[in-house]
């Protein structure tokens, strides 16, 4: 089963090309993968491993790249029941809505973002760099590049297969004079590819295990398009403990913590959201969180309101469902995450005098960079007593599940905002944990 989140998101995006892909090129014939191989320490341990590394289409958004990272997970979960395998986490960078000017956001460590060691503790993880280092040079032996079939699916039928393929779409990739192909390698420009070959892939991502077991001995392999990938099993066992050990690095954690209690008059304690450092030992009791004392709202705008979807609020029918809420749950304050632009921002704060928003200061965006402050702004919003989000935005998903992990009610989560003139507003699907 795949259903969940990924199709309608991926429909959106349809049509809607955000980028070119830069030409990235640096000075060539450097590094050849002989001799940087001769620097390693000779017999490590970990000198066995094979290692899956993968990337996702450009314009896709960070809340995305999450799922995705799900998806991969089980796949390496799948190729540990035969060998030993190492997952390498593809530096961020480079996104789409990672807008703020003057910083430095590319090359980012996922420990910027989330805790490796809870990483860890569902499957074994190294950054980029310690690939670099172990792996003996910025070479990746193969490359494949994931796409569905030209041909399409056939009616009624539904089978997994991959199969090797011509490219459908232009290469990403382009082969250098010592036959060496350059490409968008998360930033690192002496990174290179041996081989680059596409696949045509219909199914779920564990489909991708025998392929890599058995038709190349290639120890480093890259898979591109990864999103191309279904879920083994969206909202299984498996999907949930992957998604619990992706635990928020702690120094985001500790800013939210600080804004809610300095701003919002809401702790661990007096809420009943204790977080347990450990996530293996954490199980959610249902209804249990009562969360602080604000009304929280994920309120997505930019390229949701652009394509004039029927599902997406006016500002002022937001402003009213708000209040309305408020009233309804008798809170006085109202946290607001949003992507909104300094026109739409002014417009709400009219609308909304009581709007309370995490504003960083230059110096901690730079800290945290945007990653780290959407970070802030859902761990902030996962801990309210209530919480309404935007229909079908990841951003809005993944708090949910925040919440769902932290035991709150469903009733208090699983909301959006409808159109003004949406004429069957569902709400979103609730996704209960499986242990
Ligand atoms: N800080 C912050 N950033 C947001 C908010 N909403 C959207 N963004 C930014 O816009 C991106 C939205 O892309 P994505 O994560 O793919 O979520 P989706 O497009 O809503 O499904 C996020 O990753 C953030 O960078 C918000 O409420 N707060
Ligand atoms: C993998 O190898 C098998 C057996 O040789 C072959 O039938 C299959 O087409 C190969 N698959 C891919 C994706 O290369
Ligand atoms: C590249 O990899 C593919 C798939 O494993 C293989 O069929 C092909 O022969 C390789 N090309 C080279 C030049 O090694
Ligand atoms: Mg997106």
């Amino acid at each position: 089963m795949a259903a969940g989140s990924v199709r309608p998101h991926l429909l959106l995006l349809l049509g809607v090309c955000f980028y070119q892909l830069s030409q990235v090129c640096g000075d060539e014939g450097e590094f050849s993968p002989g001799h940087s191989a001769s620097s390693l320490p000779v017999g490590s341990a970990a000198s066995e491993r094979r290692y899956l590394l993968y990337d996702v289409n450009p314009p896709e958004g960070f809340n995305l790249r999450r799922d995705v990272y799900i998806r991969v997970a089980s796949l390496l979960k799948t190729l540990l029941k035969s060998s030993n395998w190492v997952l390498v986490l593809p530096p961020w960078g480079r996104l789409y809505h990672w807008q703020s000017p003057d910083i430095h956001q590319i090359r980012i460590p996922w420990a910027e973002f989330f805790d490796l060691d809870s990483l860890y503790q569902n499957i074994p993880v190294i950054e980029y760099e310690d690939f670099l280092a172990e792996s003996g040079g910025p070479f990746i032996e193969q490359v494949y590049v994931l796409q569905g079939y030209a041909e399409g699916w056939k009616e009624g039928t539904w089978e997994e297969k991959v199969d090797q393929r011509p490219c459908i779409d232009q290469l990403m990739y382009s082969e250098d004079k010592n036959a060496y192909y350059r490409g968008w390698f998360w930033g690192y420009e002496e990174t290179r590819g041996l081989n680059v070959t596409c696949l045509s892939v219909q199914g779920s991502a564990s489909i991708m295990a025998p392929v890599l077991l058995k038709n190349t001995t290639a120890r480093s392999i890259m898979l591109d398009r990864a999103e191309n990938l279904l879920h083994d099993y969206y909202g299984g066992k498996d999907y949930w403990d992957t998604r619990r050990s992706m635990v928020f690095a702690k120094h985001l954690r500790v800013v939210g913590d600080e804004f809610r209690a300095n701003v919002l008059h809401s702790t661990d304690e007096a809420d009943r959201t204790i977080f347990h450092e450990d996530w293996t030992k954490v199980k959610a009791k249902p209804d249990a969180a009562i969360g602080g004392p604000y009304l929280s709202v994920h309120l997505r705008r930019k390229d949701f309101i652009w394509g004039h979807r029927e599902d997406i609020p006016s500002l002022q029918r937001a402003a009213d469902e708000i209040h309305s809420l408020m009233k309804k749950l008798q809170l006085k304050k109202v946290f607001v995450a949003t992507d909104a632009d300094r026109e739409d921002l002014e417009t709400l704060r009219k609308l909304i005098p009581e709007m309370v928003r995490f504003e960083p200061t230059w110096e901690e965006l730079e800290l945290y960079k945007d990653g780290g402050v959407a970070i802030i702004d859902q761990w902030i919003c996962a801990h309210a007593r209530y919480f309404i989000g935007t229909s079908v935005s990841t951003f809005s998903f993944r708090i949910h599940e925040e919440r769902e992990i932290l035991s709150f009610n469903p009733k208090t989560t699983y909301n959006r905002f409808c159109g003004d003139k949406e004429k069957n507003c569902e709400q979103p699907t609730h996704w209960k944990i499986v242990y």
